[in-house]
C-alpha cells in the first residue's frame, strides 16, 4: 500500500476538507481555483499518485496517456464520471472512484425547484419586480401552470430519479419513468411510478420531463431533435444531469418556436458556454450547475473523496469504486 500518497487536487475544496487532506496525505492544492488546462493536467498526472479532479477537468486519453506509472487512483469529487475516460484508466490499471449518494437529495431538490420555477414563472416574475416594471397585481398577469395533477416523466430512475419521484408524489404529480431496466416492483410500488419501456411513448404523454440519467455514450443526445418533437406543446423539460443528454440546439429551436413550452436547465452541453439563443428566451430558467451546491453536500463529497483515498492507500478496494460496466 502507498503511504501518505501525493494527492493532487485540481480545484479548491471546502476548507475543512483541504485541511484534513493536508494532514492525511501529501496534498498539493490548486489555490487559485482556476480550472486546470490540459497541459496542467498532464503535468499533474506525471507526478500525482492520486488525482482528485472535478467535472471541469477532462481526464481523457490524451491526459491519461501521459500519466506516470505512480498514478494509481483518480478519486473524483462528484458523482458523474463522464469527464473521465474509464476505459483508458482501466487499461492503465488506474482505479477510479466517485462520490455517489451524498448529493442525491440536493439534486432532487434542485429538480423540483426548476420544475416549479418554470411552471410558475418564478425567475420571469423576479426579473419583472427587479426591473421596476411591475405595475401591480392583475387577475390575468403572468399566469403559469399548476403542477398538481400533472404527469412527470423521469428519464433515469436511479438514486436521484427516485428522490425526485418521492418529492413529486408530495406535489401531487403522477410519476412515470423510463430506465434501461425496470426497477424492482417493490420500489415501483413505493414510488407509485409507471414504467415506460419506450421513451418515445412516455415523451408523448407527459407534461414535464426530468432528465436524471448519467451521460454515457448510450445517453448522448438521448433527447434528440426527433424525440423532443414528440413532446406535447405545453410540456416543459428540466435537466439537472448533464447537458449532453439533450440536443441543446434542437431544444432551443423548439422553445423559440413554442413547440416546447419551457425548460429549466442547470447543466449545458458546452458548459460554461450557454447557447446565446437560450439567453433571449423568457420561458427558460438557467442555472450555473448548482445541483449539488450546498455546504452540507460539498462537505460530504469531500469526506467521501478522503475515505476513498484512505481506503485505497491502506490497500483495500475503495467504497465508491467506479467500473465501466456500471454504465
Ligand atoms: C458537481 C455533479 O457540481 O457530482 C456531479 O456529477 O455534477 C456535481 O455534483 C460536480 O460534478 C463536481 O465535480
Amino acid at each position: 500500500p502507498v503511504q501518505k500518497p501525493l494527492v493532487v487536487v485540481t480545484r479548491r475544496l471546502p476548507d475543512p476538507i483541504e485541511t484534513r487532506m493536508m494532514e492525511l496525505f501529501r496534498a498539493r492544492l490548486n489555490l487559485d481555483d482556476t480550472p486546470m488546462s490540459q497541459a496542467q493536467l498532464i503535468e499533474a498526472v506525471k507526478e500525482a499518485e492520486v488525482l482528485v479532479p472535478t467535472v471541469t477537468d477532462r481526464i481523457n486519453s490524451a491526459v491519461l496517456s501521459q500519466a506516470g506509472p505512480q498514478l494509481r487512483l483518480i478519486a473524483s469529487f462528484g458523482t458523474g464520471v463522464d469527464h473521465i475516460d474509464l476505459k483508458t484508466a482501466r487499461q492503465r490499471g488506474i482505479t477510479v472512484t466517485n462520490t455517489p449518494g451524498v448529493l442525491t437529495e440536493d439534486t432532487a431538490d434542485m429538480t423540483m425547484a426548476l420544475i416549479l420555477s418554470v411552471s410558475r414563472r418564478l425567475t420571469e416574475g423576479e426579473r419583472l419586480v427587479r426591473s421596476g416594471g411591475w405595475g401591480g397585481w392583475s387577475p390575468t398577469a403572468m399566469l403559469g401552470h399548476r403542477i398538481w395533477g400533472k404527469r412527470l416523466g423521469i428519464v433515469g430512475m436511479g438514486r436521484i430519479g427516485s428522490a425526485v419521484a418521492r418529492r413529486a408524489k408530495g406535489f401531487g404529480l403522477s410519476v412515470h419513468y423510463h430506465n434501461r431496466r425496470r426497477v424492482h416492483e417493490d420500489v415501483e410500488a413505493e414510488l407509485e411510478a409507471t414504467y415506460w419501456e419506450s421513451l418515445d411513448q412516455m415523451l408523448a404523454r407527459v407534461d414535464i420531463i426530468s432528465v436524471n440519467c448519467p451521460h454515457t455514450p448510450a445517453t448522448y443526445h438521448l433527447l434528440s431533435a426527433r424525440r423532443l418533437k414528440l413532446l406535447q406543446h405545453h410540456a416543459i423539460v428540466v435537466n439537472t444531469s448533464r447537458g449532453e443528454v439533450i440536443d441543446e440546439n434542437a431544444l432551443t429551436r423548439l422553445l423559440a418556436a413554442g413547440e416546447v413550452a419551457g425548460a429549466g436547465l442547470d447543466v449545458f452541453e458546452h458548459e460554461p458556454a450557454v447557447n446565446p439563443k437560450l439567453l433571449k428566451l423568457d420561458n427558460v430558467v438557467l442555472l450555473p450547475h448548482l445541483g449539488s451546491a450546498t455546504i452540507e453536500g460539498r462537505m460530504a463529497m469531500g469526506e467521501k473523496v478522503i475515505i476513498n483515498i484512505k481506503t485505497f492507500a491502506d490497500g483495500h478496494t475503495p467504497p465508491d469504486r467506479v467500473l465501466e460496466a456500471m454504465f
